[in-house]
């Protein structure tokens, strides 16, 4: 448990990639009571400086004792650095939120998104793991329609923006972009093709099963974060050329009717959800508008006329901010608020 203080030391892992830039952001815009920011990366990085606050903090690697004296340490360096060193720094008494799909799945670990499952905090054994960024945007619409109808399947397919596979992939939009515009060849890195003026229906590894990886991360996690092993999910996950926001048509099968008004009406009352739907003046969510934004944005709100009680909606939420970095500092929020209450 996260003990009651003032102010805590606060480590980021990660902390030059595209996850850990945003949550130095985070952080300082959310006045989190940080006493010191412990920024870690590879050795790759080492010698250089990040801002936080008006002031430039060393970038530093990792090592067997780095953990010591810190409170909370936010991971994002990819599930090989959070297998080895998210149990070393829980060991030396830090909590870990940690933002690869290494723990998500363990039945020792909360797997947490604020707005859905708080709860799961209570039983955290020093790790506490952030969910994929789609299942983010998804649960956090999904629970409050649970809550006032019961969902018995969903079926997404993901428009996810190229920041979800981090820096280089950016890079690697902009570098084809530009070279496709002036007439040159593309070179492709990240991705198995060209992703600029393309979609690719492949997101992580292949499995077995020819779903996904991050499609079955999808049913699980969500599963695992409604506390409701009940609910039939089934997905399909694109990439799209856009630089931030992911975006999610979700098809629902409900156990009760809710109208599409109904729908509408449950969730804008609901916690870091916006609705935007009014279509015949244009508006409905779209990447451009949600990037930056903390809320998941949703709209099309529709009911499913193929069905008895059904319902089509369109979501789009940042996946840098609340599919990655806000989640995670919003847990950590949760902690230091639990810690007030012990
Ligand atoms: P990224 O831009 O490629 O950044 C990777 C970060 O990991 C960099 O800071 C890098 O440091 C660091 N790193 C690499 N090897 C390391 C090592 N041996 N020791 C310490 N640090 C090391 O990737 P990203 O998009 O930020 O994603 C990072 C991770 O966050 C992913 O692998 C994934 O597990 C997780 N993630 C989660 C979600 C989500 O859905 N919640 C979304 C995206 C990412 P250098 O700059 O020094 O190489
Ligand atoms: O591709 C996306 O849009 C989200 C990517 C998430 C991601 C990227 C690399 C490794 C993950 C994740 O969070 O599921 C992982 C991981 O498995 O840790």
């Amino acid at each position: 448990m996260l003990k009651r203080k003032d102010k805590y030391v606060v480590a980021v892992v990660g902390a030059t990639g595209a996850v850990g830039n945003e949550m130095i952001s985070v952080l300082e815009e959310r006045k989190f009571p940080v006493r010191e920011l412990r920024l870690f990366a590879s050795e790759r990085s080492v010698g250089t400086a990040l801002p936080f606050k008006g002031e430039e903090v060393d970038v530093e690697a990792l090592k067997e004792d780095s953990f010591k004296g810190i409170d909370i340490a936010l991971f994002s360096a990819g599930g090989e650095r959070s297998a080895t060193w998210a149990p070393i720094a829980a060991k030396s008494g830090c909590v870990v939120v940690d933002n690869s799909s290494q723990w998500r799945m363990d039945p020792e670990v909360p797997l947490v998104v604020p707005e859905v499952n708080p709860h799961d905090l209570k039983w955290h054994k020093g790790i506490i793991a952030n969910p994929n960024c789609s299942t983010i945007g998804m649960v956090v619409v999904l629970k409050p329609i649970h809550d006032a109808a019961r969902i018995k399947r969903v079926v997404v397919t993901t428009f996810q923006a190229v920041s979800g596979t981090g820096k280089k992939a950016m890079d690697e939009l902009l570098k084809q972009t530009t070279d496709l515009l002036g007439f040159k060849d593309v070179a492709c890195e990240v991705y198995p093709h060209q992703i600029a003026f393309n979609v690719l229906p492949h997101i992580d590894k292949f499995l077995e099963n020819g779903y996904t990886k991050e499609e079955m991360k999808m049913v699980n996690e969500t599963r695992k974060i409604m506390g409701d092993d009940s609910i039939r999910v089934t997905a399909t996950t694109v990439r799209v050329p856009v630089f931030r926001g992911h975006s999610e048509s979700l098809n629902i099968e409900t156990e009760k009717k809710l109208t599409a008004d109904e729908a509408r009406a449950v969730l804008s009352t609901a916690a870091g959800v916006m609705v935007y739907d009014a279509p015949e003046k244009n508006i409905y969510p779209i990447p451009l508008y949600a990037a930056g934004k903390d809320d998941t944005f949703v709209g099309r709100i529709r009911e499913d006329e193929s069905i008895e009680n059904g319902l089509n909606l369109w979501l789009v939420s940042d996946n840098l901010r609340k599919g990655a970095a806000l989640n995670a500092v919003q847990i950590a929020e949760k902690l230091v608020e639990m810690a007030f209450l012990i």
